[in-house]
């Protein structure tokens, strides 16, 4: 969006707006009766209706109210998508908007934008418009929360729901490819100051140096973590950090997330209703950041740095500057896995074109990973435009991810987007690759 004159901006904004929302409605409908778009499937999550009336309640916040200055539509609906007035677990017994109101709703709110869009100028003095900042910042939204729905659907029981997937695109693919490389010591920009579309969290830009380390060329694989689960890892508390140990014994977990096996046979998955064979040379997801960190030990490495990650995936050392994806500033089709396209992650080998220029695969797109890192503010982070988006997650309370999954869309992901959640929670479509220190064995 960088590049962009003002007009030609606002026309990618309007078809981006269409495009989500086509994805939204699409995560809602088909094979979701009201009964299924209003009950809730688990206490981590919303009901499916909550999120599609949240993401338009929030354009009416910030695209009517805040950028385009129209009075409130709904004011008495807005307590109700107040992820801040109420935690998921109570949203089922809210008096929610019903589905067809739902649908009217959000349908109107975006006939009022696409009217007022002419009419908000982009070059002002005001950031929050600036360069279209807060129509990102909601197209972004709306994706994030499909990744939600999504992840909403993965949790039903019962028959799959209809999620009309796009089609793949897998570029050349080349297994055998997983090792490590080495990453030598030195400085290199984290985040950015420049990104029009970045959040607050991803600023400013700043120099970090790093001491040598090696990294992981690939997320590990269900096969990798298959031999984790055979050599016991699940039963030594030397593996784990004290409260994952506690995580374990209490959860009773020992496998990720909708893995099953019947007796000592091969292993399954339940994958959106269905189970099938689970897909050995797929990188692992579903799991928690205490059994990646348990993994990592086991392994004889460690989980990277937030910094060390995102080294790996934008420092170019020939040109000395930062990329905005692992393979250059542009984003291109068929880079990565992203989008909702696969519905899963892709075989390990894949995406040989999206390569950082350390040779690190994969790092946007397949699944988000695991980092070692608690969330907090870059040096000199100010909040914007509120803080409830990220400062009030600053703190030791939550783990950071980077990267996106396959569920993430294009728009929402770069090599500087962070996100962040509990180290106990397997809902998200998680997984991690690992690090060591040069030196170290
Ligand atoms: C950035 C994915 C952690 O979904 O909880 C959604 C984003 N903020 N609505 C979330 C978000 C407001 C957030 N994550
Ligand atoms: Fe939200």
């Amino acid at each position: 969006p960088g590049s962009l004159d003002e007009p030609a901006l606002k026309e990618l904004i309007a078809a981006e707006l269409g495009a989500v929302r086509d994805r939204s409605l699409g995560l809602t409908t088909g094979a979701l009766d009201a009964a299924e778009l209003t009950a809730q499937v688990s206490p981590l999550m919303s009901p499916l209706v909550w999120d599609l009336a949240h993401v338009g309640n929030y354009e009416e916040l910030w695209l009517l109210r805040a950028a385009a200055g129209v009075e409130a539509m709904r004011p008495e609906i807005d307590d109700l998508y107040d992820a801040f007035e109420h935690p998921r677990a109570e949203r089922p017994r809210l008096p929610l908007l019903q589905p067809e109101e739902a649908r009217a709703y959000i349908a109107t709110v975006r006939s009022k934008v696409l009217d007022s869009l002419d009419s908000v100028r982009f070059d002002k003095g005001d950031p929050l418009t600036r360069g279209g900042f807060v129509y990102g910042m909601v197209v972004q939204h709306e994706h994030m929360h499909d990744e939600t729905m999504l992840a909403t659907h993965q949790l039903r029981k019962g028959a799959p729901a209809l999620l009309d997937p796009p089609g793949a695109l897998l570029d050349a693919h080349a297994p055998g490819a997983a090792g490590e490389v080495l990453i030598e010591a030195g400085p290199f920009e984290m985040g950015t100051s420049d990104d029009p579309w970045a959040y607050d969290n991803e600023r400013p830009g700043h120099i970090v140096d790093l001491p040598a380390y090696y990294i992981d060329t690939e997320p590990v694989t269900n096969a990798d973590y298959i031999a984790f689960i055979e050599a016991g890892g699940y039963d030594d508390p030397r593996h784990w950090h004290p409260k994952g140990w506690e995580w374990r014994s209490e959860s009773g977990k020992r496998a990720p997330g909708f893995w099953s096996r019947d007796g000592g046979g091969p292993w399954l998955r339940r994958r959106f209703g269905r189970t099938e064979p689970l897909p050995l040379d797929e990188p692992v997801q579903h799991v928690c950041w205490y059994e990646a960190d348990a993994y990592a030990r086991w392994a004889g490495k460690r989980l990277p740095t937030e910094a060390e990650w995102e080294k790996a995936a934008r420092w170019d050392p020939a040109a000395g500057r930062s990329r905005r994806y692992p393979w250059g500033d542009v984003y291109e089709e068929g880079r990565a896995n992203l989008g909702q396209r696969l519905l899963r992650p892709a075989e390990a080998g894949s995406y040989e074109s999206g390569a950082s220029a350390y040779g690190v695969r994969r790092l946007v797109g397949d699944v988000w990973e695991w980092t070692s890192s608690d969330f907090h503010g870059y040096p000199g982070f100010r909040s914007f435009p509120y803080k409830e988006y990220s400062e009030v997650f600053f703190g030791p309370d939550y783990k950071v991810l980077r990267g996106g999954s396959w569920a993430t869309h294009p728009l929402a992901v770069r090599g500087t987007f962070r996100n962040w959640d509990y180290p106990i929670r397997r809902q998200i479509f998680a997984g991690f690759r690992c690090a060591r220190t040069a030196g170290a064995a």
